[in-house]
């Protein structure tokens, strides 16, 4: 059977380096609520992103959720279709209407230009996505939120290490989230997080993440339960300690792919060889392809690598507007982020990934083309 390559491949830390961890666990016999390593890996990431305040969750959608409660959100929610469906079930599950904006065709981010239109007296907030951590226009939105006094909370799932002109992404905002999912480069099994500057927020979120429990005789507001256990702490307090060789693995990849793909015309890629204001975290390699260029189009590509045991994944298709949750939103104006969703394909990536499995993932490319080409014939003197 053919070795197959999948999209991606959780980082594991080395067993020894978990068992310290979770020894730990079996001393201190404490395995959820708030516990020891729960803070610990609370303090060691505040330190690795640089950032004030962090409020660890279970996952990175209940994160989202408590952070759309926290901030007290109401009405309508001006956010980006070209998502995983969790950023609208979010605001959704909120009980707060998604307005969907248009997205930029050079990083597939919200574009600000289309924002403005779309608010209204009900608009009570912008979520954009650093979608496969590619920085929104920051600037842009922010000027935007000023101007219209609406909240930002960015859905910075995909960011965990990329820094924008010299700060951690999720620091811009009002508040953002991380996710710590598996599929993500840097894991606690399942995970996530709240990034705010604003103390009070935070203590709130800590409180919603626990039932809305004040102390033991007193709970004042609704809440759920949103704790990150021990057991994914053990893991994160591992994995941070080899997230930076991780990363420089996948930057090696990155380059290999954007120097394979370039001779490869109709194929686009967004990492650029350099820019001064970002450093990546190579969490994705989104690549769009372009029909009318490389006389194949996405599924063709997808399907083909697919027989050779390459699983590449369409993040993100359908859009969400595409999705039957929510068909009422199929006629929003989403021309870009429409064609881009039939353009997309993530290729594997991910720390482990060797560079001759990057070329091989390559040259299959580069012969879609060709292999449509005499599986077409093949059809039509079949008379098929
Ligand atoms: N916002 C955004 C923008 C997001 O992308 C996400 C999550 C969220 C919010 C919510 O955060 P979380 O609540 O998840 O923390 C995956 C992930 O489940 C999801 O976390 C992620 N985004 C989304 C983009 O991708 P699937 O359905 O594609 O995952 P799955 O199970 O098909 O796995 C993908 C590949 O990874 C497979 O080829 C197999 C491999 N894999 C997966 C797992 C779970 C492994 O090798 N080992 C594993 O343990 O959603």
């Amino acid at each position: 059977m053919k070795k197959q390559v999948l999209v991606t491949r959780p980082l594991l830390p080395e067993r020894q380096l978990l068992s310290r961890y979770i020894e730990r666990i079996y001393s201190s016999k404490w395995l959820t609520n708030k516990g020891p390593l729960h803070d610990e890996l609370s303090e060691k990431l505040k330190e690795y992103l640089g950032v004030k305040n962090i409020s660890l969750t279970v996952n990175g959608h209940i994160a989202l959720e408590n952070t759309i409660q926290g901030m007290g959100l109401t009405g309508e929610v001006i956010t980006t279709p070209f998502t995983f469906i969790s950023t609208t079930h979010a605001i959704s599950r909120n009980g707060l209407t998604p307005v969907f904006c248009d997205i930029k065709e050079a990083d597939l981010t919200i574009d600000p230009a289309c924002i403005e239109r779309l608010i209204t007296n009900k608009t009570s907030a912008i979520i954009p996505v650093h979608v496969y951590g590619h920085p929104c226009d920051v600037e842009a939105i922010d000027r935007i939120a000023q101007k219209y006094n609406l909240k930002v909370i960015y859905d910075a799932a995909h960011t965990f290490g990329v820094k924008y002109k010299g700060h951690a992404l999720c620091s811009y905002g009002d508040a953002a989230i991380l996710s710590f999912h598996a599929t993500k480069i840097f894991n606690t099994i399942e995970g996530g997080a709240i990034i705010d500057q604003e103390d009070e927020r935070i203590a709130l979120y800590e409180q919603l993440k626990n039932f809305g429990i004040h102390d033991e005789e007193h709970v004042n507001i609704i809440g759920g339960n949103g704790k990150m256990n021990e057991f994914q702490a053990a893991m994160g307090l591992s994995n941070l300690e080899i997230i930076e060789k991780a990363i420089a693995a996948r930057a090696e990849i990155a380059q290999h792919y954007r120097k394979r793909l370039s001779e490869i015309k109709g194929i686009r890629f967004f990492v650029p060889e350099s820019d001064p204001d970002i450093v990546y975290n190579y969490a994705y390699f989104p690549i769009i392809v372009d029909e009318n260029v490389f006389a194949a189009n996405r599924d063709n590509v997808y399907e083909q690598l697919k027989m050779e045991g390459i699983f590449t994944r369409k993040y993100f298709y359908p859009l969400v507007t595409d999705t039957d949750c929510y068909s009422e939103y199929k006629q929003s104006q989403l021309s870009v982020a429409k064609k881009i969703s039939t353009q997309i394909l993530c290729l594997p990536i991910y720390y482990g990934l060797g560079l001759a499995e990057v070329d091989m993932i390559c040259e299959l490319i580069s012969k879609v083309p060709e292999r449509r080409h005499s599986e077409r014939e093949q059809y039509s003197l079949q008379g098929l």
